[in-house]
C-alpha cells in the first residue's frame, strides 16, 4: 500500500501512569524521530534520551524505539516515544510531532488498519486486536489471542484452499470430459472431498459459535405475567436490587438490563413488564416494549408464579407461547416454590407433560424456583448454559464475530447445495458455482476482498492508538 501520511497518537489511555506512549507511523518516522530526539535511533535498539521541543527545550526524557518498515506493527517506519504518563507532557509532544509536515493525527484504528492494508494481519487478526482490548473476561482474552495468532484464519485458509482444489478438479473434468475416460464426477471422488469439506466448516461453525458468544455474549430475556417475580429473578442474578420489587402487579415498566457472566460466558440479562391486558398507557408501551425485546434474544425465560392456579397459568402461556420464536429455547421457571402452596404441584406437572409432549422445534426446559431466595438458581445458570451450547474445549477456541458466523452460514448453504446439485443433477457447473460462493463468503472473514466500507466500519470501532 502506498501512503503519503504519516500518522500519530498516544497509544496510552488517557489519564496518569508511569509510561505514556506516542506511536508515530508512515514515510516521516524518520524525520520525526531527527526533529525530537536529534537523530534516527538505530533499528530495535531501546535508547533513553531527551524529548526536545522545537525550540530546542526538553519537553521529557524517556525512551524511543524505532522499527524499520516493513518489520514493525503497519509495516511502516515506526517510532514510538516512552514518556512519563501524564496527558500534559503527551500533548506538548503530540504537539510538537503535529508541527512536522504531512504528520497528522491518526484516525481510530488507525494503525491496525495500515497493518492489514499491507498484509501484516488479516482481517479476523485484526477484529481480534479490538476484541482482545475489549474483553471483559478472562476467557474471551485467551480467545483472543488465539485469533490473532491466526487460529481462526488458519482452519477458514484452509477451507478456502480445498475450495479451490476441488474446483479445479470439477472444471478439469467438465473440460476434459470428452477426451479422457475417467469421469471424476461418477467416480464419486468430487463427492466425498465435497463431503468430507463439509464436516470440516460445520466444526468451525460449531467452535465460531462458540467464539461469538464468548465475545458478544447471549441476551436472555425475562417475561411473565405481573407479580410472577421476574425482577426478583433479576436482582437474584446480578445480586443487587437493580429493580424495584413490590406486591404490586404491573411495578416494572421500563426494561431493565443488567449483564452477568456464568462460567466466563457474558449474559445480558432483560427484566420486562408484566404481560396482561390493560388500559394504562405506560403500561401498555412497557409491554409493547417486552414483546420488542424477544425477537433478538438468545434465551427465554418465562417465569410462572406457581402459587396462581394451573388454569389461569396455562390461560396464559397458550396466549404467550404464539408470539415466541420457535427458534429461540425456552425456559419456564416455576416461581415461589418456598411458599409451599396447594397449586404448586399441579403447575409443575402441567408444564412438565407440555414439555414432554413438546412437538415443536423449540427447546422447552421446566425448573422449580424461588427467584425470592435463591432456590434452584444454580439448575436455571445450568440450563441457561446448555441452551447456548457453549462447550469450551482447551484447544481450538478463538474469538469470533456476528459478521463471522453470517459468512460460515452462507459458505454451509452454499455447500449443501452443491452436494444437492451434485447427488441429484450431476450438475457440474452449478456445483462449481455454488463452491465458488461459498469460497467468496468464506474471503470476506479474512478479509481478502472487503469493500472500503465495511473496512471503515470495522476500524473506526477501533481505540485510538491501535
Ligand atoms: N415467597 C416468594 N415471593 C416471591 C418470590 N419471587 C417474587 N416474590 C414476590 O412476588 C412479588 C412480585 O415480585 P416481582 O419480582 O416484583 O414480580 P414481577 O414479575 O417483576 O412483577 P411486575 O414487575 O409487576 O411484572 C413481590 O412481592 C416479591 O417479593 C419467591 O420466590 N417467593
Ligand atoms: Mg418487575
Amino acid at each position: 500500500m502506498f501512503v503519503d501520511d504519516t500518522i500519530v497518537a498516544i497509544a496510552t489511555p488517557i489519564g496518569k501512569g508511569g509510561i505514556g506512549i506516542v506511536r508515530v507511523s508512515g514515510p516521516k518516522a524518520k524525520v520525526c524521530a531527527s526533529k525530537i530526539i536529534g537523530t534516527v535511533p538505530k533499528n530495535r535498539y531501546a535508547e533513553y534520551v531527551p524529548f526536545k521541543d522545537f525550540d530546542n527545550n526538553i519537553i521529557d526524557r524517556g525512551i524511543v524505539l524505532y522499527f524499520e518498515g516493513p518489520n514493525s506493527f503497519t509495516g511502516e517506519d515506526v517510532i514510538e516515544f516512552q514518556a512519563h504518563g501524564g496527558p500534559v507532557v503527551l500533548d506538548i509532544l503530540m504537539k510538537e510531532i503535529l508541527k512536522i509536515h504531512g504528520i497528522r493525527i491518526a484516525e481510530p484504528g488507525e494503525f491496525s488498519k495500515r497493518a492489514f492494508l499491507n498484509n501484516k494481519l488479516d482481517l479476523a487478526q485484526a477484529e481480534a486486536i479490538a476484541d482482545l482490548i475489549n474483553s471483559n473476561t478472562e476467557q474471551a482474552a485467551r480467545f483472543a489471542i488465539n485469533s490473532i495468532e491466526g487460529k481462526f484464519s488458519k482452519l477458514i485458509n484452509k477451507i478456502v484452499d480445498d475450495l479451490v482444489n476441488i474446483r479445479a478438479f470439477i472444471e478439469a473434468s467438465i473440460d476434459f470430459s470428452d477426451e479422457h475416460d475417467i469421469d471424476f464426477l461418477s467416480e464419486g471422488k468430487i463427492l466425498e472431498k465435497i463431503k468430507l469439506l463439509k464436516d470440516e466448516i460445520y466444526k468451525i461453525k460449531d467452535q465460531a459459535r462458540n467464539g461469538s458468544t464468548i465475545q458478544e455474549g447471549i441476551k436472555l430475556v425475562i417475561l411473565g405475567k405481573p407479580n410472577a417475580g421476574k425482577s426478583s429473578l433479576l436482582n437474584q442474578f446480578c445480586g443487587k436490587d437493580t429493580a424495584i420489587v413490590t406486591s404490586i402487579a404491573g411495578t416494572t415498566r421500563d426494561i431493565l438490563k443488567e449483564s452477568i457472566q456464568i462460567d466466563g460466558i457474558p449474559i445480558h440479562i432483560v427484566d420486562t413488564a408484566g404481560l396482561r391486558e390493560t388500559k394504562n398507557k405506560i403500561e401498555k408501551i412497557g409491554i409493547e416494549k417486552a414483546w420488542n425485546e424477544v425477537n433478538n434474544s438468545n434465551i427465554i425465560i418465562l417465569m410462572i408464579d406457581g402459587t396462581v392456579s394451573s388454569y389461569d397459568n396455562i390461560e396464559f402461556y397458550n396466549d404467550v407461547i404464539e408470539r415466541l420464536p420457535e427458534k429461540i429455547p425456552l425456559t419456564i421457571a416455576i416461581n415461589k416454590i418456598d411458599k409451599k402452596n396447594h397449586n404448586y404441584t399441579s403447575n409443575i406437572d402441567m408444564f412438565r407433560s407440555i414439555a414432554e409432549n413438546n412437538q415443536s422445534q423449540r427447546t422447552i426446559n421446566v425448573l422449580s424456583v424461588s427467584a425470592k431466595n435463591g432456590i434452584g438458581l444454580d439448575d436455571l445458570k445450568a440450563t441457561i448454559k446448555d441452551s447456548v451450547k457453549f462447550t469450551a474445549s482447551t484447544e481450538g477456541n478463538f474469538i469470533a464475530r456476528r459478521r463471522h458466523l453470517d459468512a460460515i452460514d452462507k459458505a454451509c448453504i452454499h455447500i449443501d447445495e452443491s452436494i444437492v446439485q451434485l447427488e441429484e443433477f450431476s450438475a457440474c457447473e452449478l456445483v462449481a458455482e455454488e463452491l465458488k460462493m461459498a469460497q467468496e463468503s468464506l474471503n470476506l472473514i479474512t478479509g481478502k476482498f472487503t469493500s472500503d466500507d465495511l473496512l471503515g466500519k470495522i476500524f473506526s470501532s477501533f481505540c485510538i492508538g491501535k
